[in-house]
């Protein structure tokens, strides 16, 4: 008989879905959201309702093995587990010894969601060892410092609260492409009457059904935020019982946007000055109104002070009072879980004495520089030993080598002989090419595992639903078992799966504390403990010593990228395209590089009729698209989902099946964003020409 059994999508996405499997004789046989839940609301995306293909691919690893041909072919032999395990220990120690275990680099990111398998059992092996810690910037960091400027406290909208709203702004952020689980949200508003408008410089699929799209340029948002206050502020649209009693520095604020007039931002944004105006009155007006931004915002130059001056928005209308008000970038805050217990930083003093130096993982090319000294020094973010070479690295729940910036740098770095690679994996990506010892690892449907939302307030807990394939391990048990090999004998590296969720739940935050590891493995997934509805900042509350939002309006300005329509001229006439490199809606970064049709899509450079026309180019024809960084050869696709000068290449192909081994990350830079330490993805500027026949 047939059984159904209960699982969560561990995908690197807001939505963090609870699943139903039917598992016939020990094999999944069909994947589907959970009708109980109140947020997946019993659908799934499409990438994820298809990962049964995933899971039971051929190309699924099922056995340690050794590299035997050259870094980078992808030649290898099986081993045994216990050959596997030693030679790693054996190395890791010996390069300990000669160079200080800070030579070795775990590099990890968010594969997998899960608390135990993204960040438990891994981070005490390496901190026990003594390993650089890895700056995990590459996905958020930027966003994280402006929400956390502008409102203490990375709280958001809850998603159930949008079908209140009557104007939902989604502000670089593809709703249907990578949130779909608000979507049904955001159809009930508008059934209500609500409107949808979409800032994005792409008219993605969300654009292409809002009620309104504004193509802004890339990297440019500060200016449109800036002159919406300029605009509320200068025509008293601002709700003064709000700012009187929550904000701190309204005059400074709005003498300070008085020079953001909307026409100096439509220079900038390429928004018509009218345009501006409307959209901060309509949005001053209309109550409630919500703003989803996500991510794309942050992946430039000025990323964080895009998302700071965005957050400041709801607290100048006072759009927090209103149930379907205010914004959300994110929820992970709330899930006050004892990670340090988790994580245990603490046993860092037994190899150390210190807490290890820091490696910011969007430096990773600079970073693998033979002589280690080419780590550039990031300014608001802790760092230091730089001389120090590094000469191991771990990588898991991550693809650098498809992933990270500047990728000539970073396979330069994976292509040294003397840097031993470590990498664990499901399929053979382009990283798993580059290691010396690759491990086959367990998906999310196979451990135990513990998860947190960035969309949503639901804490959720997975079981196995189904077995292992071959030899794959988890995560956690690779760890423990390594930890076992180098001797360490603390008594943390022996903790269960179970051990280590009831240390997650071991916190006196009022949001987690009495929710129980018995409770959620009777109902999988339970709310934290918030009001209903929760309003983070209906009356104050903000993450301030006073409670009050503070506009701190000296610290806020805009200057337009230096790769961009208005930063470097030099740069420009050479490079006149700026490119960016959002999310494809059927993959998850570079997870399903493996499936065909993902990777021809992901092979595709959207131009403007303009651009392609005075290049010769037309759909179809493959293109050769360039900078000093490096080159990558896509496919044209000519459309009107970009405007003159924007050119858009859906992120990320494994590189190794394009014809030059490389991928979009050929062409981004390794610059950082204002604060947080974040890539700057989206502010690449780059030259397009026809690939002659
Ligand atoms: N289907 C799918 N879902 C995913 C992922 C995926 O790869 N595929 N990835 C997951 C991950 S890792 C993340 S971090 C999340 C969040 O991912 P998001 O941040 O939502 O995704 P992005 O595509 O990076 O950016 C969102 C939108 O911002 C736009 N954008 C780019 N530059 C700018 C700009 O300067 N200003 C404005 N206003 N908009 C800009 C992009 O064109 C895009 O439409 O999604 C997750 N979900
Ligand atoms: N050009 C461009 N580059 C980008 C982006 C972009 O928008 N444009 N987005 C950036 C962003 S936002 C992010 S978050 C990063 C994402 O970059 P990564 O974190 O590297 O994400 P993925 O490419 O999804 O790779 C995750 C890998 O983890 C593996 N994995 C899954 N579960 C497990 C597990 O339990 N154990 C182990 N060991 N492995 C597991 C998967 O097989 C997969 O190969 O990419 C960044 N790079
Ligand atoms: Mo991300």
């Amino acid at each position: 008989m047939p059984e159904i059994r209960r699982s969560v999508c561990a995908l690197d996405c807001p939505d963090c879905c609870s699943l139903l499997i039917t598992v016939d004789n020990g094999r999944g046989s069909k994947l589907r959201g959970d009708p109980a839940h109140p947020v997946t609301r019993g659908f799934l995306c499409g990438k994820v309702a298809q990962y049964l293909e995933r899971e039971y691919s051929p190309g699924r690893l099922l056995h340690p093995q050794r590299r035997v041909g050259a870094k980078g072919h992808g030649q290898f032999e099986r081993i045994s587990w216990d050959e596997a395990l030693d030679t790693i220990a054996g190395r890791l120690r010996g390069i300990a010894e000669e160079f200080g275990p800070e030579a070795i680099l775990p590099y990890s990111y968010a594969g997998t969601m899960g608390l135990l398998n993204g960040g438990g059992m891994d981070r005490r092996f390496f901190h026990r060892l003594g390993a650089s810690r890895l700056d995990r910037t590459i996905c958020s960091s930027a966003g994280g410092v402006g929400l956390t400027e502008a409102l203490g406290l990375r709280y958001g909208t809850e998603p159930e609260q949008f079908r209140h709203s009557r104007l939902i702004i989604a502000w670089g952020a593809n709703i249907l492409g990578t949130n779909v689980h608000l979507w049904p949200f955001v159809m009930e508003a508008r059934r209500n009457g609500a409107k949808l408008y979409t800032i994005d410089p792409r008219r993605n699929r969300t654009g292409a059904a809002a009620d309104k799209h504004f193509f802004i340029n890339p990297g440019s948002d500060t200016a449109l935020a800036l002159a919406m206050m300029h605009v509320i502020t200068g025509e008293n649209l601002h709700d003064a019982d709000y700012v009187e009693r929550y904000t701190e520095g309204f005059e400074a604020l709005r003498e300070r946007v008085r020079e953001w007039t909307p026409q100096r931002a439509a220079e900038l944004t390429g928004i018509a000055a009218e345009e501006i105006a409307r959209l901060a009155r309509e949005y001053a007006t209309t109550r409630p109104a919500a703003i989803r931004l996500n991510y794309g915002t942050q992946r430039s130059e000025r990323g964080a002070m895009a998302v700071r001056t965005i957050a400041l928005l709801p607290a100048l209308t006072g759009s927090w009072k209103d149930i379907g008000g205010g914004l959300q970038l994110s929820t992970s805050q709330a899930f006050h879980l004892n990670r340090a217990g988790l994580e245990r930083a603490d046993l860092q003093e037994k190899p150390l004495g210190r807490p290890a130096r820091i490696v910011n993982m969007s430096l990773l090319g600079a970073a693998l520089s033979a002589s280690g000294t080419g780590l550039p020094a990031c300014p608001d973010r802790p760092g230091g030993l730089s001389h120090l070479p590094i000469k191991a690295l771990v990588v898991y729940n991550s693809n650098p080598a498809a992933i990270a910036p500047n990728q000539n740098a970073v396979l330069s770095g994976l292509r040294r002989e003397d840097l031993f690679t470590v990498v664990l994996e499901q399929f053979q990506n382009d990283t798993a090419d580059y290691a010396d010892i690759l491990l086959p690892v367990t998906t999310f449907l196979e451990h135990t595992d513990l998860y947190y939302a960035y969309g949503h307030y639901y804490l959720q807990l997975a079981r196995p639903a189904l077995p292992a394939p071959g030899e794959a391990k988890s995560n956690v048990e690779i760890f423990r078992l390594l930890a076992g090999r180098m001797g360490f004998d603390d008594a943390c590296f022996t903790d269960s799966e179970d051990d280590m969720v009831r240390t997650l739940l071991d916190s006196p935050h009022p949001f987690v504390r009495g929710i129980t590891l018995e409770e959620l493995d009777r109902q999988g997934s339970v709310r934290l403990k918030l009001p209903e509805p929760f309003q983070p900042f209906a009356s104050g509350g903000f993450g301030t010593a006073d409670g009050k939002c503070h506009f701190r309006a000296e610290e806020l300005d805009y200057t337009p990228p230096v790769e961009s329509r208005h930063g470097d001229t030099a740069l420009r006439r050479k490079y006149p395209l700026e490119l960016i490199s959002p999310k494809h809606d059927d993959s998850m970064n570079s997870t399903f590089g493996h499936r065909d049709a993902v990777d021809l899509e992901t092979a595709t450079v959207h131009l403007s009729a303009a651009d392609a026309g005075g290049r010769a180019i037309h759909t179809s024809d493959q293109v050769r698209v360039y900078n000093d960084r490096g080159s990558c050869v896509l496919v044209a696709q000519v459309d009107d989902s970009v405007r003159p000068g924007v050119a858009c290449a859906p992120a990320v192909r494994w590189g190794k099946r394009s014809p030059d081994k490389r991928n979009v990350n050929a062409l981004t830079s390794d610059r950082l964003t204002d604060a947080g330490g974040g890539p700057t993805f989206y502010s690449c500027l780059v030259q397009v020409e026809r690939i002659g026949d």
